[in-house]
């Protein structure tokens, strides 16, 4: 099933760049069945489009934003400065690495995504930005999931049978590594 016809979390990112490591988010909703809607809105290039998008959202009736970006990682702040739809910010370190396959040259963050996740959580008292671990756009799908769940009963029951699952698969590892031991654990596991 499916909890709305239309799209009820709208996911952004500052650029292309980013798309590999937001799939997450999008991947963890559609195992959900949350329909969300994609696009890629940058807050430096694209000012205009932004303000734009945060009226969109709350047109569409978007119940949580998710937006990622790198670098300075205005994006989050920004949309939540223009809207009061809850939004989770996702810092992300890899970014501007489009030429990467021509040049061989991937740039990283020069801050090791450290200044995208300051940029996301120091936001100023007013416009708040929850924000998840850098990179982790999986965790930001799955707290969005949290909030819409106060709303839709279903997506209770599920989000409380995936921890029963997340238990279930610790004490199986678990049993495992006592019966075998750690050396043969790591040996059958990893290698
Ligand atoms: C940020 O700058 C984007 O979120 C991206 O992570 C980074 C680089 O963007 P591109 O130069 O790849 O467009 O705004």
């Amino acid at each position: 099933m499916s909890y709305s016809k239309k799209p009820i979390v709208g996911i952004i990112m500052g650029s292309s760049s980013d798309s590999r490591i937001m799939k997450e988010a999008a991947e963890i909703l559609d195992q959900f069945q949350v329909k969300h809607e994609d696009q890629i809105v940058s807050a430096h290039r694209t000012p205009a489009r932004l303000s734009e998008y945060a009226q969109h959202a709350e047109k569409m009736g978007f119940k949580v934003i998710i937006a990622g970006a790198g670098g300075a990682a205005h994006l989050p702040g920004m949309i939540a400065s223009h809207t009061i739809v809850p939004v989770i910010g996702v810092p992300i370190l890899v970014y501007n690495d489009k030429q990467a396959r021509k040049t061989g040259n991937t740039k990283f963050s020069a801050f090791g995504g450290l200044d995208s996740l300051l940029s996301i959580s120091e936001m100023p008292t007013g416009s708040p930005v929850v924000a998840v671990g850098i990179n982790k756009s999986a965790n930001a799908g799955i707290y969005a999931m949290k909030i819409l769940a106060n709303e839709f009963p279903a997506l209770k029951t599920k989000l409380k049978k995936q921890k029963i699952t997340q238990h279930k698969s610790v004490i199986k590892e678990s049993d495992e590594l006592k019966k075998h031991g750690l050396s043969k654990f790591v040996e059958k596991k990893f290698k």
